[in-house]
């Protein structure tokens, strides 16, 4: 069985959970607590010297970290990972996306204003972070307006990636409702039969 080391407010982490459960893959989620430290500690370093989580332990006791290379491992061999090498690279360029143009401001704002409570010493920082989101959003909009999922019809682990940070924008200060394509879509991800949210 699987082993995930993760915090359930990471976006980060939601991926992997989101993606065990959609293809039903059995794991066990061991909680790891950021802002005690709890990924600093050499135990933890053993297992991702980067120390961030998510990370995902195999049975023979090797890990696996950065999400969106997790998201592939699972993923392979299954409808949420296209093998057809154009589309498996059009995941690609949206998970790469993801964590250049997207997560380092759509989740760096929420951390700032959701975890730290918006300490003045970042709210420069938090104010790029939204003009920075706001603009990766404009890029989701505008392939969510020709096509239902981020890779064409298919349900990919591309807008599992996306999703995670996207649909909690909100508690980072976005606001969404200047997104119709964006909103639809988040409603078609959470529709799936065997889609959890990041709390359950
Ligand atoms: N690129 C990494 C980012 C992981 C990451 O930033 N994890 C954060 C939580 S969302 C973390 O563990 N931070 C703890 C730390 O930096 O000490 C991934 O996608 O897995």
């Amino acid at each position: 069985m699987y082993k995930v080391y993760g915090d359930y407010l990471s976006g980060n982490c939601y991926k992997v959970k989101l993606v065990l459960n959609l293809l039903g893959l059995p794991y066990q989620w061991q909680p790891i607590d950021i802002l005690k430290g709890e990924t600093q500690t050499a135990e933890f370093l053993a297992k991702n010297p980067n120390g961030k989580v998510p990370v995902l332990e195999l049975e023979d006791g090797s890990c696996l970290w950065e999400s969106n290379a997790i998201l592939n491992f699972l993923a392979d061999g299954s409808d949420l990972l296209p093998s057809e090498p154009r589309l498996r690279t059009q995941v690609l360029q949206w998970q790469f996306f993801e964590q250049y143009s997207h997560e380092p401001y759509v989740a760096v704002a929420r951390f700032i204003q959701f975890y730290l409570k918006m300490p003045d010493a970042r709210r420069a920082e938090y104010e790029n972070c939204l003009k920075d989101g706001y603009k990766a959003l404009d890029v989701m909009e505008q392939q969510l307006q020709r096509t239902p999922y981020l890779v064409g019809d298919c349900y990919s682990i591309a807008d599992i990636t996306l999703y995670a940070y996207t649909h909690v924008a909100h508690q980072g200060g976005f606001d969404l409702s200047g997104y119709p394509a964006i909103n639809a879509w988040m409603q078609r991800v959470a529709a799936h039969p065997r889609h959890v949210g990041m709390l359950d």
